[in-house]
């Protein structure tokens, strides 16, 4: 492939000295301590404690227990020599019930962990919403009730007060395509709501969120660059037969376009007809409500999907080929490894006028890490990021503004409906003891950051 560098010559060098390196973790998968010291409980809380949601009966009750190792952690970071560390705010420590009395002990974590950042020469970048509603918001219908406009609002104000004076790089909101299509339609994350009558609805509340997030962190912290981050999926039609490239589009609209278009002022996509009924939810003001021109984007990508016509799939009327079925290399997730999606997915991104910076804020891989001689040596998560990153160098070297990298993630975690399975880490956990690993992966990108 043209301008793809091969293996030997990446090198950070060629990525620029201003591209920022990281690392990615959410709250909910990490801290554990659900509740400590007067931490309310969250939707993911509820959901985990529900039989059958999370495979092996798993709970994020302890996660990786960050919330008392976090400075083990932050060391782990800064010798590895990894610049930025990106992590999330819980709502429920700093608003146990999601909205009245802010916990103090929660908001004195918060400054903790950024101020021993800052003390160790890791620079925090700060997601507001990582999908860990408060139980108490979600009991007055979640994100399906339009008042968590005014509710996410108090919360991100209180956040910019407390941590806008240290931290300069804010998301507003991690993937909202996931937390409603997983939370709101499919019932497959929490908190397991389902069917178009929750999903429409969240959608529109989280797009108003997140642009009037990004309105609030612009005023209350003047000098931070302000971005937000979006799923997404490189998506290639099963044949080239028209349905299939018709059914193609439709997934390409709910994956990659139905939350960064309106953002932008592009309206929701009209490609799928079942999200018209998006507008029943609509109020006077709201078209110009929903835009937002943030300093950066987050893309988030990990694979790509292949998918067919489908006559009998409702509302979208199409299927995915599963990687399963296609003889191709696989995660522990049942994800293609296919590097070239996140260039085609940087080239997309980027082809929208209004984008003015990306960075990839999550591309990562899981693994069957073992444990051998205390060590753990992960030769293929080392391959997958050589591979994307050489695709990411590809769609630089043509032009995409891409500024820079977030692997995710830091350590083995909660993640999600697969609980404590999947291992994306690149420092192993022993969830019996919680004694931490460093993977090869984690040295190989600390050789690569030292620009070796
Ligand atoms: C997401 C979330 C992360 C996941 C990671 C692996 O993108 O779904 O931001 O919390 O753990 O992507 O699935």
């Amino acid at each position: 492939m043209e301008n793809t560098p091969t293996d030997t010559n990446l090198n950070r060098k060629l990525f620029g000295d201003n591209f920022k390196w990281g690392v990615s973790v959410a709250a909910l998968q990490i801290e554990g301590a659900c509740d400590a010291d007067g931490k309310g409980e969250s939707i993911w809380d509820i959901f985990s404690s529900k039989k059958g949601k999370i495979l092996n009966g798993d709970h994020p009750r302890d996660a990786c227990d960050f919330y008392n190792q976090y400075k083990q952690d932050i060391d782990i970071i800064a010798q590895l020599h990894i610049p930025c560390f990106r992590f999330s705010i819980s709502w429920t420590r700093v608003l146990p019930f999601g909205v009245g009395d802010v916990n103090q002990a929660g908001l004195d974590f918060y400054n903790r962990v950024i101020d021993y950042c800052i003390s160790k020469g890791v620079e925090p970048w700060l997601t507001i919403y990582h999908w860990d509603l408060p139980q108490a918001l979600e009991e007055k219908g979640g994100w399906t009730n339009r008042e968590i406009v005014s509710w996410f609002e108090n919360f991100v104000t209180i956040c910019a007060q407390n941590f806008g004076d240290r931290v300069k790089h804010w998301m507003v909101m991690n993937e909202p395509g996931v937390f409603t299509g997983a939370g709101y339609f499919l019932g497959i994350h929490a908190p397991g709501r389902t069917g178009l009558k929750n999903f429409l609805p969240a959608i529109h509340h989280a797009v108003l969120c997140m642009a009037e997030g990004g309105r609030i962190l612009r005023r209350l912290i003047p000098d931070a660059e302000i971005g937000t981050t979006f799923s997404c999926s490189h998506v290639e039609p099963h044949t080239g037969k028209p349905k299939d490239v018709a059914a193609a589009k439709r997934v390409d609209a709910l994956l990659n376009r139905l939350f960064i278009e309106p953002v932008l002022g592009l309206g929701y996509p009209g490609d799928v007809k079942a999200l018209k009924g998006i507008s029943k939810y609509f109020q006077h003001g709201d078209e110009e409500a929903m835009k937002f021109d943030f300093d950066f984007i987050g893309v988030q990508n990990y694979t790509r999907e292949i998918v067919r016509s489908s006559f009998f799939t409702p509302y979208v009327g199409a299927s995915l080929v599963k990687a399963e079925k296609r003889n191709v290399e696989l995660t522990d997730m049942k994800w293609e490894v296919y590097p070239p999606s996140i260039y085609h997915m940087l080239r997309q991104f980027d082809s929208y006028p209004q984008v003015k910076k990306i960075y990839i804020t999550e591309n990562g891989a899981a693994f069957p890490d073992t444990v051998e001689d205390a060590k753990v040596d992960d030769p293929k998560r080392i391959a997958y990021l050589k591979g994307y990153l050489q695709q990411v160098l590809r769609a630089k070297n043509e032009g995409v503004n891409v500024q820079g990298y977030f692997i995710w993630t830091l350590t083995d975690n909660f993640e999600w409906a697969e609980g404590y399975h999947p291992r994306f880490g690149l420092v192993y956990i022993d969830f019996e003891t919680q004694q931490r690993i460093v993977k090869s992966s984690a040295r190989w990108y600390s050789e690569f950051l030292k620009g070796g």
